[in-house]
């Protein structure tokens, strides 16, 4: 069968692969005993965003797997918080901590979590973190703030990801006492899922992914051209038809309202604002062509799989589609619990302007009669706005100023720096480039104050990264265009002005490639950073 050589060979093989078998039981622990306790310093110098103040005290304070995580009062909004804690700690660390709703936290090693004498000039989302040899306490005036404070626990025991840690290891903390609070109320990214639609899961994880840089708005462009995807009862050939398409000629896919109900839920719970998108009057091509009623002429138009935009239009000076704009909206506003309706309004170029503008202003009645405010591109302030609506600015026109003149808010999401579906340099295979390259630097070198006469703090809500999705059709490459410009995004609209500094900023950052690489997030690796 075999010749002499081919047998010489086999037993070779052989001896390697047992000696190699040997070799690799021995490094697999059998038991509990055999693991080596290992004692990890983490560090506080990797925080992003960098909080307001850090005050380091000199001291160590140890968090072992016989800490214990109290929190106080005990209701479901801490519990939540408090569990969300420990997943983080114990599966980084294969530790059990329990949950503890007493006074226990006055014992060694504990993790105090309470909104009980919290400092309410801290605003709803900030928090004080209070390390010292005994305890971590974590102090806010709301929940909310207590779900910010708890990222920057998990940021800094993430710290020491980089070390093989094991269930025995302890992890020592520099004591310190943090007070933090954000900037900008808003402080969000936009998902496109109209180009290329993404499940729900895939949502989810977005959704964790902006919550651990302390993001609070989660805005989701659920209309496009090239798919509809959020079902309306009263419509339903929006989804049926609307829905089965996308950029390159995939099935697409949609939202049914439960589903919807579940994404609005879990970012609820981790106190991120849902922001749902339908896009008027242009870029309906996917609405018009699956009820050619929407049409001026009539005539139901092919789907659309390209990545044109400005062709497409609803029908101005019809009935009909002020009775589609308002079930669309009636029946989304009653399955989005946040205050907010993106009307889109980009990109109009199909609509006559003076069309454009009488749709806008109706379209906004039809927003507030379902109690909601009206957010729209930048566009939009073109009409006449009323007293609480919202504009984002992409392209900073001189239309900025017809906003700022009817006292809107503005939220920044400058095309050339914070849109996360531009090439990172000339090499990036995903992306577009429309608006420029936008490397790591470019994306935390501006500040929201910056590019527009006339406007000043308090005209603007905040930042916001919006990532279209022409080019990008699965998570992974979700989280390539992501990461890591994101956490910049996030340093900009989280901490004050006079701590951002991007020499400073790059070191912070390499640190999260373990962050990222320990989550499974996938990133970019930019030359920028010197990844450690
Ligand atoms: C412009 S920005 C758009 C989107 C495209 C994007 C591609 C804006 C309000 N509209 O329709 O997807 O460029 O970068």
């Amino acid at each position: 069968m075999y010749n002499n050589f081919e047998k010489k060979l086999l037993r070779y093989f052989s001896i390697i692969l047992f000696a190699l078998l040997v070799m690799s039981c021995k490094t697999i622990p059998t038991s509990s005993e055999s693991l080596k306790q290992i004692d990890v310093e983490a560090t506080l110098d990797n925080l992003i965003p960098i909080p307001v103040s850090i005050n380091k005290t000199g001291g160590i304070f140890v968090l072992s797997g016989g800490s214990n995580i109290c929190i106080e009062p005990n209701n479901d909004e801490t519990i939540f918080i408090g569990n969300y804690l420990a997943d983080k700690i114990n599966s980084m660390l294969q530790f059990n901590l329990p949950i503890i709703s007493d006074e226990k936290h006055l014992n060694n090693g504990n993790i105090y979590l309470t909104t009980i004498g919290g400092d309410s000039s801290l605003g709803e989302e900030g928090y004080e973190l209070i390390i010292n040899e005994n305890s971590m306490t974590l102090k806010s005036y709301q929940p909310e703030g207590l779900f910010r404070g708890i990222q920057s626990i998990i940021q800094i025991l993430y710290s020491s990801i980089k070390h093989a840690l094991n269930s025995a290891s302890t992890l020592k903390i520099p004591t310190c006492t943090i007070r933090d609070s954000p900037r900008f109320t808003w402080r969000g990214v936009m998902l496109d899922v109209a180009r290329h639609f993404f499940s729900v899961d895939d949502v989810k994880k977005v959704i964790d992914m902006i919550a651990y840089y302390k993001l609070n708005r989660f805005h989701i462009h659920l209309t496009d051209d090239q798919g509809w995807r959020i079902q309306i009862n009263s419509w339903p050939n929006l989804t049926i038809h609307g829905g089965s398409t996308q950029v390159g000629g995939g099935a697409g896919g949609y939202y049914t309202q439960q589903d919807y109900s579940k994404i609005v839920n879990y970012a609820n719970d981790r106190y991120i604002t849902v922001v749902p998108e339908i896009d008027m009057p242009g870029h309906t091509n996917a609405a018009v062509s699956s009820y050619p009623v929407l049409n001026c002429d009539g005539i139901t138009p092919a789907s659309y799989i390209g990545v044109d935009v400005g062709f497409s239009s609803l029908c101005i000076n019809k009935d009909s589609t002020y009775i589609f704009v308002d079930d669309v909206i009636r029946e989304l506003s009653s399955i989005t619990k946040d205050p907010y309706l993106h009307i889109g309004g980009d990109e109009a170029l199909a609509t006559d302007i003076a069309d454009y503008i009488d749709f806008v202003e109706k379209v906004q009645r039809i927003v507030h009669s379902h109690g909601k405010q009206l957010i729209g591109w930048e566009e939009i302030a073109q009409s006449r706005l009323e007293e609480n609506s919202i504009v984002q600015l992409w392209k900073n026109s001189n239309i900025v100023q017809n906003a700022v003149g009817q006292k809107a808010k503005l939220i920044r999401s400058p095309s050339s720096k914070i849109y996360l579906d531009m090439k990172y340099d000339s090499s990036t295979l995903l992306g577009q480039d429309w608006a420029g390259y936008i490397e790591v630097s470019d994306a935390y070198n501006w500040d929201p104050l910056t590019f527009i006469n006339g406007v000043t703090e308090d005209n603007i809500l905040g930042v916001e990264a919006p990532l279209w999705t022409e080019t990008v059709s699965n998570l992974e490459e979700i989280e390539f265009m992501l990461f890591p410009r994101l956490p910049g995004i996030a340093e900009i609209g989280w901490s004050p002005v006079v701590l951002r500094n991007w020499e400073e900023y790059k070191l912070r950052l390499a640190g999260h490639g373990f962050h990222w690489k320990k989550m499974g997030v996938n990133f970019y690796r930019s030359n920028e950073i010197d990844w450690e």
